[in-house]
């Protein structure tokens, strides 16, 4: 092995046998910055003049190969040379070029291995082309070149989707031509130095197959309605499916559309929750703090929400043990856990052998004392108080002393709950979305007393759990619901100032929420709200204004989509405006004499967006939340904000 050359601060080489080796080390993820362009193509230009080198090889420091382009980098000056240059070179090299994907090749990454003549990944490796979850379109070759090599339709899925294939999956696509058995670089030295001398594969010059046009047609219709208006998607179908032209004119029209995007709003918003998503579960005062370990958990009450808690944990590896009030009902709970792994194996989402070793580290019982083992236990049962207060004095005599108290209410107050336990400082709250198996956001609730351990243990489960963590202070409906409640609040304001149901949902569809509120509100049903209202009616301020309409609906048993009627009628199951609701709300006007008046969209989605904001600066300044991303994070993830809107801190910034 020949002596390190340094190509630039993080692009760096020895020669093999002959070959060149080109190791990229740029941590966090070896992004494409200027530096590691600028020692690529140095190193390209050593290879291609030294007589000594028969080939390139060229890899990444660390567990990724490349993560894509320096997303930090978008929105500053361009810098010379450019990915596209570079890529540009590889390609044209007139010495094989083997990519050795050691890890993530994602982007910029997969397209720089693109641009190679031959890829070998390690087991571990993944690719993918992301760019449409940043608002973009992949801007170095990617939808030009993927095309030339796997084909249009496999193309257009990977690139509009986003999704990343494990090394396996890569090579039943073809995107790479080897996993590496042994040692990774070992075996891309070996491809190069057989590939030395022969004509060389270049991706570029490769035909993209012909593909039927019905079957291209039906795959991008149903993109651009998944897309729901967003740009990306639509201009990546666009790029992908016009690929059978020449490169040059492929990849001009791709990196023009690349850089139109990249400086998009809604390419803005989604580098916004992009970094979101790595803030959130960095919280002021823990740095260094150490979670307690934690292999068991216990779950008190298997209902819908335990059962999906129980389902998350057995997936990501821990022991559960499951605690219901009696042995018939524990035995259910079993069950229902059972059937949601079932499903899981039915959809592909776990094999047998996972499904048999996941129900191994299952137990259901009735005792409470055999909750003993548990290194944290989290509440699910019925909503009340004096429920969850007694269940956590039962706790606080069986379970071990440096064992984590978890509460997984929506709406009580957790300082009240852990204030009936003899260690308040152990208790904390994990509020789960239902289901909570399926929806990634979870909000880590601080108590007044939350030792600072307790609340590091509660971020590393969350992200054991691969859920999305999101710290809130103490507050009623903590960040979501407090700011879904104002939200809701201004949508009855409007009511009685003259807009109806359908036409607040038409604004918010059009806005790219999937679903309007008031039919959101259909399908979650009336009545626990209403039973909240009434519980809340002694207490309420009696000059705040209160809209009636929905307590209304309720006394009418228009309870939802379950009672077949609501704020919609669902005759068939079909949502159908109902015109005795729109009687009920002009009768609630008429009994405040207010004179109704017609709303624009964008007058509606004004008001819905601005009580959000409103009430999001009121938690910032209670500082129940850290940062105004993460209440954009919970509104996205846990509410349906559209995530290429950036959230409604954002949006209305
Ligand atoms: N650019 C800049 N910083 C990045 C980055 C990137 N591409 N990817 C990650 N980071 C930072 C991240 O903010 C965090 O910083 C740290 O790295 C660790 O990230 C031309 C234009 C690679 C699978 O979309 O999916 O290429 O918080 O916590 O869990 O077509 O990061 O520590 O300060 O996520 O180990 C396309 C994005 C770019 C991939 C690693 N690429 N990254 O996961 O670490 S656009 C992507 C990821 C593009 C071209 C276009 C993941 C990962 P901090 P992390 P991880």
């Amino acid at each position: 092995m020949s002596k390190t050359i340094e190509f630039s601060a993080t692009v760096s080489a020895t020669t093999r046998n002959g070959v060149l080796v080109v190791t990229i080390d740029n941590p966090p993820v070896n992004a494409t910055s200027v530096d590691v362009r600028s020692g690529l193509e140095k190193a390209l230009a050593h290879a291609e003049t030294a007589p000594d080198v028969t080939g390139v090889v060229v890899t990444g420091a660390g567990k990724t190969f490349i993560g894509g382009a320096d997303i930090k980098e978008f929105g500053k000056p361009a810098t010379e040379p450019t990915l596209p240059a570079v890529i540009e070179k590889i390609e044209g090299l007139s010495k094989p070029v083997v990519a050795a994907l050691n890890g993530a090749a994602l982007g910029g990454g997969l397209e720089v291995a693109l641009a190679c003549h031959y890829r070998v990944a390690s087991p571990a490796a993944q690719v993918g082309l992301p760019e449409v979850k940043l608002g973009i379109v992949p801007g170095a070759g990617g939808t030009q070149r993927l095309p030339r090599l796997i084909g249009i339709p496999a193309a257009l899925d990977l690139i509009t989707s986003g999704r990343s294939v494990k090394a396996e999956e890569a090579l039943t696509f073809r995107i790479i031509d080897d996993v590496a058995a042994g040692d990774l670089v070992e075996t891309a030295i070996s491809a190069a130095s057989a590939l030395a001398g022969k004509p060389l594969r270049r991706t570029g010059d490769l035909t993209v197959a012909a593909v039927d046009p019905a079957e291209v047609e039906k795959a991008s219709v149903k993109i651009l309605a998944k897309a729901r208006g967003q740009k990306a998607p639509a201009e990546a179908v666009r790029l992908v499916t016009s690929s059978n032209r020449p490169l040059a004119e492929g990849l001009a029209d791709e990196r023009a559309t690349f850089l139109a995007l990249r400086d998009s709003r809604e390419a803005a918003a989604l580098r916004h929750v992009f970094f979101a998503e790595r803030e959130s579960s960095k919280v002021e005062g823990l740095e260094g703090v150490e979670p307690r370990p934690v292999k068991t958990i216990g779950i008190c009450g298997l209902g819908l929400m335990g059962s999906g808690i129980a389902v998350a944990a057995l997936g990501a590896g821990y022991s559960v043990i499951g605690l219901d009030q009696t042995v018939e009902a524990a035995e259910k709970g079993r069950e229902r856990i059972i059937g949601l792994l079932e499903r899981n194996v039915a959809s592909g989402r776990l094999d047998q052998a996972g499904f048999e070793a996941q129900k191994a580290r299952l137990s259901v019982t009735a005792e409470d004392v055999d909750l003993a083992p548990c290194d944290l236990v989290v509440e699910a049962v019925f909503d009340d108080l004096a429920v969850k207060t007694d269940l956590f004095q039962r706790l606080d005599k069986v379970i071990r002393p440096d064992a984590v108290l978890a509460t997984n209410t929506s709406y009580l107050n957790p300082d009240e709950i852990a204030a009936a336990t003899a260690h308040p400082e152990r208790v904390l709250g994990l509020h789960f979305f239902s289901p909570a198996h399926v929806m990634r956001l979870l909000e880590v609730v601080r108590c007044a007393k939350t030792a600072p351990d307790v609340l590091a243990t509660g971020l590393a489960v969350a992200k054991k759990l691969r859920k999305l963590p999101v710290v809130t202070g103490v507050t009623e409906g903590f960040i979501g619901n407090r700011i879904f409640s104002a939200y809701r609040r201004e949508a009855e304001f409007l009511l009685e100032d003259g807009a109806l149901p359908h036409e607040i949902d038409a604004a918010l569809e059009d806005y790219g929420f999937p679903m309007g509120l008031f039919a959101v509100y259909d399908m979650a049903g009336l009545e626990i709200a209403w039973a909240r209202r009434k519980r809340q009616a002694a207490t309420r301020n009696p000059s705040a204004r209160y809209v009636e309409i929905a307590d209304t609906l309720c006394e009418a048993g228009r309870l939802g989509q379950k009672a077949g009627r609501g704020w919609y009628a669902y005759p068939d199951g079909k949502r159908t405006i109902d015109p005795e609701v729109t009687t009920i709300i002009e009768a609630a006007r008429a009994k405040k004499c207010i004179v109704p008046r017609a709303f624009s969209k964008g007058e509606i989605l004004e008001r819905m967006l601005g009580a959000m904001a409103l009430e999001g600066e009121a938690l910032l300044a209670e500082r129940i939340a850290a940062r105004s991303s993460d209440i954009d994070l919970v509104m996205i993830n846990g509410y349906g904000f559209p995530a290429h809107k950036g959230g409604p801190m954002f949006a209305k910034a």
